[in-house]
């Protein structure tokens, strides 16, 4: 008698221990990994992609891209007059320089570190910079060259970065460097035009851009498709670091947005500034939580295995 209910005890654990071996499948620790033959960078909660291996952003969640992948592209830095004086580019404003940069003659040199963060977390950083042409307006011709430089943060874990906390393997912090931007004028602003667009069941598609605060400081715009089970965002805080030979300052950030059905872009307005400025926007998957639907969809696989595995202990433990 004794032996039989040791042989039940021990048959229900077998069952009980498979089960919990099988349960967290899809929560195993796996640091961020670099693939540089592809530009990409892997996450257990997301892929990033530097298209044409320039600050084209593809993003998405790991098995999800057939359904939804976001992009955000930075297309281009823009020296203008603002002048009607609302601290944005807006129409009207006189365009002085620009400098674009997704042209293919631009050369993005990317280099990959991985460094230990803060508080004990992996960081891979992939660092991209280029000498971008500027071409001014008035005549039109080459004034000079601007240094760009993007340095992309992604940790394994969620960080504090300077009381914002970044949020592990799906936020990637990115460090937008201006350096020595050759004035034609010194009245003028710089503004950063950006794209936001997607490819949704494989159509390329304009994403539906809703706005969120997410703290003090720092705004979020929402990208939603139909399509993709979870969202995109972008996210800027609302002040630059200006370095310069005088000493530094921080300044406000401004922006204007031209969302449409047929395209979304907008402007980040910077001051003007001599020396580096460095703004630190940031991209991210988000997950809808609190659907009790998609929570049990997620782990149908699970509760059918542990199902299973119940079943067949319960009919074992019956014959014995
Ligand atoms: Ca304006």
């Amino acid at each position: 008698m004794k032996c039989f209910v040791m042989k039940k005890a021990s048959i229900l654990a077998f069952f009980v221990i498979t089960s919990f071996i099988l349960l967290p499948i899809n929560s195993t620790y796996s640091q961020p990994m670099w693939h540089s033959n592809t530009a990409t960078i892997e996450t257990s909660e997301m892929v990033i992609r530097f298209f044409n291996k320039q600050p084209h952003y593809m993003f998405w969640i790991p098995g999800e891209n057939n359904t939804a992948v976001y992009i955000v592209k930075f297309l281009e830095i823009i020296e203008f007059l603002d002048k009607n004086a609302d601290g944005v580019y807006s129409s009207g404003d006189t365009i002085l320089a620009r400098a674009q940069l997704l042209e293919a003659s631009v050369n993005w040199n990317i280099t990959a570190e991985t460094l230990s963060g803060p508080q004990d977390s992996v960081e891979v950083r992939i660092t991209m910079q280029a000498q971008v042409p500027v071409l001014g307006m008035m005549p039109s011709g080459s004034i000079g060259h601007v240094n760009v430089i993007f340095v992309n943060h992604i940790y394994d874990k969620d960080v504090d970065v300077n009381g914002y906390v970044v949020e592990g393997n799906k936020e990637l912090k990115i460090d937008v460097i201006i350096e020595n931007w050759p004035w034609v004028n010194e009245n003028s602003l710089l503004a950063l035009g950006i794209i936001f667009a997607g490819h949704f069941r494989g159509e390329h598609g304009v994403p539906h851009m809703e706005h969120h605060r997410v703290r003090e400081n720092v705004r979020e715009v929402r990208m939603r498709c139909e399509e993709g089970a979870f969202e995109g965002a972008f996210r800027y805080r609302e002040e630059v670091q200006i370095r310069e030979e005088s000493g530094n300052r921080t300044e406000k950030v401004k922006a204007s947005e031209d969302f449409s059905a047929h395209s979304a872009i907008m402007y980040l307005v910077y001051p003007h500034f001599e020396g580096v400025l460095t703004h630190d926007p940031s991209i991210l998957v988000i997950k809808p939580t609190g659907d009790v639907l998609s929570l049990i969809q997620s782990y149908l696989v699970y509760i059918v295995i542990a199902t299973v595995v119940i079943i067949g202990a319960v009919i074992l433990i019956k014959r014995k």
